[in-house]
């Protein structure tokens, strides 16, 4: 900056078009050295190779360590919760596409200025590629359970960025030595006409542009395909469990196409973790811990507790951060450990109140040990809907606590048990203030007729999932219509007090617009509060209300 350049004859060259070109004309070059645009194209390019680069390197070893990944999951944990809340709100599942688009954006502007500096001075865009390869060196690092192999896949990204970006420079400054001075005088390389020993081979840098690209797309391509080939699971036939659960009754899906299965599918089940990959961990080599203020610390492999009694069960997940209507609940079976099988075998002391689960990367998740251990069904589960675990379901093996959202008792990917004290230890979203005790509150929710979309008159179906765990299950659906007197809705069948229910209403719909509400009453009578809360610190509560409009 400040630095006064001298004007050079170039600048003040008349400006002559380059005569259009032919396919047969020797000087097949434009002579202008590329402008600041081409040079933000250069960076944009480039830079594109390298991050796919890293990729490809990270797909190998550690996916997640991938510049673009390990930046997000950066992202994640230092934002804020009422951000991430709003996030998980604004764009509900897409909240990580979203992210991790906006990671890449940024990371975009700042490589087209990186391009931009090049063309002054290579030292200067190539330095500020390092600097930006080095936020996703260091994030990588500081992940909980990285390891120094993480920062391979930045390093790649860097070497290849600024490699590109020099073969980039080199081929639009073909022939000349003298371009930077001409640069350096500030807009005389763009607008000036340079000799030709000076001039940029266009096709050349054209060629050289797509075929980075194209190599960029492959190697992100490549990336991708290793990870979902590393990405197979290892298959069990799971042997009968000791303690089955009984014979799983038809939904009334079959019926009402619009209401969510009885039991989701797994491909169907919905996702909520901090991870922006799909963590590979191996059956191989997976063990499970426990340790802590227990008698005998404990190790356990995956076949370990495929020996041991299995018990399997109808379980309702719900996150806290579901809305009032909100998507993140879903029902399947599950099959596995119980978790107090576990704990008797290690005994635990007399000091600990907090079970602290950590997963193989060593993001932490409590749960009260008195709620765990109360006789409810907690379970280290191996096998969901009769597979393995899915991957994005914590493969190979997660607990399920039935009643508590999953922020407090489903650690996915689970490695290590800790018996530990609320005072000693804190977890992942503790830390972020939620509340360490959340029971899943009961809700209906209604899954037809879709909001905001017109239906035709006449007899139609209102209908959805409603839940109460525990206290005493689901007795009744409520639903009430323009705010008339509360009906009695139709239920389907009870699986038990820790699985969700389906109902319907039959409703012959009068044009016009209408609203539609619907509550749950539980085993006890207690009717769903119409108090609204947000889900932070300890799930949504309120009664759903839907807008209808009815047409002809
Ligand atoms: N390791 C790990 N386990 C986790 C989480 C996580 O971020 N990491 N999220 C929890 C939350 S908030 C919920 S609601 C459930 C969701 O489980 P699902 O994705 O299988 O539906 O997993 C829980 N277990
Ligand atoms: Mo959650």
């Amino acid at each position: 900056m400040g630095r006064i350049l001298p004007q050079t004859a170039i600048r003040e060259a008349p400006r002559l078009r380059t005569p259009p070109m032919t396919e047969s004309s020797p000087a097949r070059t434009d002579r202008r050295p590329p402008g600041r645009l081409a040079y933000a194209g250069f960076g944009l390019v480039a830079t594109l190779a390298g991050v796919a680069a890293g990729h490809l390197v990270a797909s190998f070893l550690e996916p997640g360590s991938s510049p673009v990944l390990a930046v997000g999951s950066a992202v994640i944990d230092a934002t804020p919760t009422p951000m991430k809340e709003w996030a998980i709100r604004t764009f509900g599942s897409a909240d990580k596409l979203i992210l991790v688009g906006s990671v890449m954006a940024g990371v975009l502007v700042l490589a087209a200025i990186a391009g931009v500096l090049t063309r002054r001075r290579f030292a200067v865009g190539a330095a500020m590629l390092v600097v930006l390869t080095a936020f996703p060196a260091v994030a990588a690092l500081t992940r909980a359970g990285s390891t120094p192999l993480d920062v391979l896949p930045s390093v790649v990204a860097a070497v290849v960025g600024v490699a590109a970006l020099r073969a980039l420079d080199l081929v639009a400054t073909r022939g000349s030595l003298r371009r930077r001075d001409d640069a350096a005088t500030g807009e005389g390389g763009e607008a000036g006409e340079a000799p030709a020993t000076r001039g940029a081979s266009r096709r050349g840098v054209l060629v050289g542009s797509g075929v980075m690209l194209a190599l960029a797309a492959v190697m992100g391509g490549a990336g991708r395909l290793v990870t979902q080939l590393r990405g197979k699971v290892t298959e069990v036939t799971f042997p009968t469990p000791a303690s089955p659960a009984p014979a799983f009754p038809e939904g009334i899906e079959g019926r009402f196409a619009q209401i969510s299965p009885l039991r989701v599918a797994n491909a169907d089940f919905y996702r909520v973790d901090t991870r922006l990959d799909v963590p590979l961990v191996d059956m191989e080599g997976w063990t499970l811990t426990i340790d802590g203020d227990v008698e005998n610390e404990m190790t356990f492999t995956f076949q370990d507790l495929l020996d041991m009694p299995l018990i399997e069960r109808d379980i309702t997940l719900t996150c806290v951060s579901n809305n009032v209507g909100g998507p993140y609940v879903g029902g399947a079976r599950w099959i596995g450990v119980r978790l107090t099988d576990l704990l008797d075998m290690a005994g635990v002391g007399s000091k600990a109140d907090q079970i602290l689960s950590t997963d193989f990367d060593g993001m932490t998740i409590s749960t009260p040990l008195d709620i765990a251990t109360d006789g409810r069904d907690a379970m280290i589960a191996l096998g969901m809907n009769g597979e393995v675990l899915p991957r994005e379901h914590g493969y190979p093996a997660r607990m399920i606590v039935p009643g508590l959202y999953g922020f407090i008792s489903a650690t996915k990917w689970i490695e290590r048990i800790t018996l530990t004290t609320y005072a000693e230890r804190t977890s992942y979203w503790t830390d972020r203030d939620w509340d360490t005790d959340a029971p899943i509150k009961p809700m209906a929710r209604i899954d037809t007729p879709p909001g905001l979309q017109e239906i035709p008159s006449g007899k139609t179906v209102i209908g959805g999932v409603a839940w109460a765990q525990f206290d005493g299950g689901v007795m009744k659906v409520q639903v009430q219509i323009d705010g008339e007197g509360w009906q009695d809705a139709e239920l389907g069948p009870d699986v038990n007090n820790v699985y969700w229910r389906q109902w319907y209403y039959e409703w012959d719909a009068a044009e016009g617009g209408h609203n539609i509400s619907a509550r749950v009453v539980d085993g006890n009578g207690e009717v769903q509060t119409d108090a609204r809360a947000e889900p932070f610190p300890n799930g949504a509560s309120g009664v759903q209300a839907l807008i209808v409009n009815v047409g002809a």
